[in-house]
């Protein structure tokens, strides 16, 4: 904290992003701040812990809280798990975003979403997001929600439209108070967390249907060694023998495509070369175990 701001002309707080999955939250929270923060894929579940962002500013600080997407009756363990740090993200709020995707119907998770809305007493921020694609037929759908808000904003986070203008409209909503994280700090993910989030987006981006639902991964290390070449040593889990089978693929040739493309983005962001060694192992309690 930064004892020579004055908090009655200093604005910081939270900002907590809420939607179904897909909308693309993490794809705006990434564009807010200005750095590839949390990962994103076409696929749903994308975002499976509370990520922080942070935008520093000399007016203020916003900390954005992007969330897993929202399921409405979906029983299994990852669902359960992910819908609960939703709850637990809304504890500490100053000001919620409910972010939303004109091409898709309004359907129950909306319904959920806003109801969650409902019995928070806090500024509310509806962001119609990827106002950028031609066909949106269902943009008028939540227009018309326009007045459950406080504001209502549309952007494009895939193109970085209108991002600066919702940025204004956060900070009017935030309270007087000094900076949460040092100036420089982009967000709470430690750099293990990071790269294993890394890793599972190239799993999310290569493997289908079930597979990458079965996957969690874990950096065991990472160490600068003398010639400068960062080395790295990661674990993908997964549930079953057979998923097993098919992240190796055959010959080794999926493992292999998912360690090129990991390592191809993390020498480009780290400018140094990068040692990626990868294992697969079995473990069908990683959900209670490590979420
Ligand atoms: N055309 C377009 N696509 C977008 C936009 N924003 C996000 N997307 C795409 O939508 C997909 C989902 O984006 P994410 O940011 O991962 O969505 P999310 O809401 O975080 O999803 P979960 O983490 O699964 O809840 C990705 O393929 C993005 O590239 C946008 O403004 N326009
Ligand atoms: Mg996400």
């Amino acid at each position: 904290m930064n004892q020579k701001q004055n908090p009655s002309q200093h604005k910081s707080g939270f900002a907590v992003m809420i939607g179904r999955s897909n909308v693309g939250k993490s794809t705006l929270m990434n564009a807010m701040v200005g750095s590839k923060i949390a990962i994103t894929t076409p696929k749903p579940q994308t975002t499976r812990l509370p990520i922080q962002g942070v935008l520093t500013r000399d007016e203020g600080q916003i900390v954005f809280i992007d969330t897993p997407g929202l399921f409405k009756n979906m029983k299994d363990r990852l669902t359960k798990k992910l819908n609960q740090s939703v709850m637990d993200s809304l504890e500490e709020v100053d000001v919620l975003l409910h972010v939303v995707d004109p091409t898709r119907e309004i359907g129950e998770e909306e319904k959920y979403v806003m109801q969650i809305l409902e019995k928070i007493d806090r500024p509310k921020i509806l962001v119609i997001n990827k106002m950028d694609l031609q066909r949106k037929p269902f943009y008028d759908f939540y227009k018309d929600l326009s007045d459950k808000y406080d504001d209502v904003v549309e952007v494009s986070a895939a193109n970085q439209s209108h991002v600066k203008p919702l940025i204004e409209i956060i900070f009017k909503y935030l309270p007087e108070s000094v900076d949460y994280y040092p100036a420089g700090q982009l967000t709470n993910l430690s750099n293990n967390l990071w790269l294993a989030e890394l890793i599972r987006e190239k799993l999310f981006l290569r493997l289908r249907q079930e597979v990458p639902y079965s996957t969690h991964v874990i950096v065991e290390e990472m160490d600068r060694r003398e010639d400068g070449m960062l080395y790295i040593k990661a674990t993908i889990f997964t549930t079953e023998d057979r998923y097993k089978r098919i992240i190796i693929g055959k010959g080794g040739r999926g493992i292999k495509e998912i360690g090129q493309s990991t390592r191809k983005e993390l020498e480009a962001v780290m400018n140094c070369k990068v040692f990626l060694d990868l294992t697969v192992d079995v473990n069908p309690h990683w959900v209670e175990q490590y979420l």
